[in-house]
């Protein structure tokens, strides 16, 4: 029987003369310009790299979603690990970013995950009582996961040993919201309706996310990352008191089961009520949405934590003048002080064109050397 042409990407082909992360950025990736700023050590410029920098805004990756779904993709190690090299090659930025996605421990938790054509991603059975909460799957990430782990340890070894790999997962808040709304969601209303009205089955689905979600990041490191980033997307939903409560406790048991080996990122967008609560939850680096001022940020959680971002992904829609504009003005606030990763302040928009973002990172490096 005929077999199809396997699905390949040639990310060689991306590399230009003269592409170099930082200049000079020669030392082994675990001591590399993007993880001594994430320590709050001193770099010679400030490293940047881009939230969801391996995914839907490259032509390339279009044309391979066009032959294969998206978990299909993820649970082919060699593809997943030859996204995330390409990405970095293609764009110059200091760190690579393992391709997968938050969600995919839900599916191993047996409740059934799918991407249906481009809407999002749909939980066949959300959590909505205590009943739902016996019937999920508990796994261990080393086996349920096996295939991002893997593609961790190729992506390690196709990356320059200079360049850090970034592992990440979804925060438990974050993972209960779509595990509980089913996809998607406006207003959480049957997240919090669970929180506010079930608080014990609250408690304990968010304890069992907790340590599910300390496993896999520490499987994660185990595998060859060099930092982690912990996405909790959407608690900025929540009022201080209700995260106080319903959430600080459990992101704060997943940062202190990691292996203090590698730093974390800690981030949310819309939060900038949460911002000292965050800090408290735990993390080397507190990531920023746009919606706040960079310096005023920093100035709140004191410079002994470092502080990634934020960029409105929606100005790398807008003309090169106005992105230059608006870095130099980021790098400004954050003073050439150690500590500064430059990032979005969310993930790159779909429709951004890919010079953009090259043009982004490039004057990044060139605005941002000491
Ligand atoms: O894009 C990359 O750089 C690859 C890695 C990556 C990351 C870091 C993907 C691939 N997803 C994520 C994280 C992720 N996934 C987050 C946290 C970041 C964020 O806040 O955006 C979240 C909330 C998700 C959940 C998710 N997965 C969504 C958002 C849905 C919503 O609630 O609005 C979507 C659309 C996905 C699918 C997905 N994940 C990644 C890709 C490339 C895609 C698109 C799949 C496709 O091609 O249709």
């Amino acid at each position: 029987m005929p077999t199809e042409p396997e699905a390949r990407l040639t990310s060689k082909a991306f590399v230009r003369p003269g592409d170099r992360p930082c200049p000079d950025d020669r030392a082994p990736a675990s001591e590399s310009q993007f993880v001594r700023a994430c320590k709050g050590q001193p770099t010679d410029c400030t490293p940047v790299w881009l939230m969801r920098q391996a995914g839907r805004f490259i032509p390339e990756y279009r044309q391979l979603r066009a032959r294969l779904g998206f978990l299909e993709l993820c649970k082919k190690p060699d593809l997943a690990a030859e996204l995330t090299v390409m990405a970095v090659e293609k764009l110059g930025v200091d760190a690579g970013i393992i391709f997968a996605d938050i969600l995919l421990p839900l599916e191993a938790l047996g409740v059934g995950l799918e991407y249906a054509g481009g809407e999002g991603p749909v939980i066949g059975r959300p959590l909505r009582c205590r009943e739902d909460l016996s019937r999920l799957r508990l796994f261990e990430p080393a086996d349920s996961l096996s295939f991002v782990l893997e593609a961790i340890g190729l992506a390690r070894s196709g990356l320059p040993a200079t360049t850090p790999l970034i592992g990440f997962a979804g925060a438990p808040f974050t993972l209960a919201s779509y595990l509980v709304e089913g996809g998607a969601s406006r207003h959480f209303e049957n997240t919090k309706r669970l929180m506010y009205t079930d608080r014990s089955c609250w408690h304990e689905l968010m304890r069992l996310l907790s340590q599910l979600t300390a496993d896999y990041l520490n499987a994660q490191v185990a595998h060859g990352v060099q930092a982690v980033q912990l996405f909790d997307s959407w608690v900025g939903c929540l009022s201080q008191a209700d995260y106080r409560e319903f959430v600080l406790p459990y992101t704060k048991q997943t940062i202190a089961a990691l292996s203090a080996t590698v730093p974390l990122i800690h981030f949310g967008t819309g939060t900038a009520h949460l911002l000292e609560l965050m800090l408290e939850a735990g993390g080397d680096v507190i990531g920023l949405d746009w919606r706040v001022s960079l310096s005023a940020a920093w100035a709140r959680l004191g410079e002994r934590v470092a502080v990634q971002g934020n960029l409105d992904p929606v100005v790398l829609l807008a003309d090169q003048a106005e992105i230059k504009r608006q870095t130099r003005r980021i790098l400004l606030e954050a003073g050439g002080k150690p500590g500064h990763v430059f990032n979005l302040g969310h993930g790159v928009l779909p429709t951004t064109p890919v010079d953009n973002v090259r043009f982004l990172v490039d004057t990044v490096h060139e605005l941002g050397g000491r």
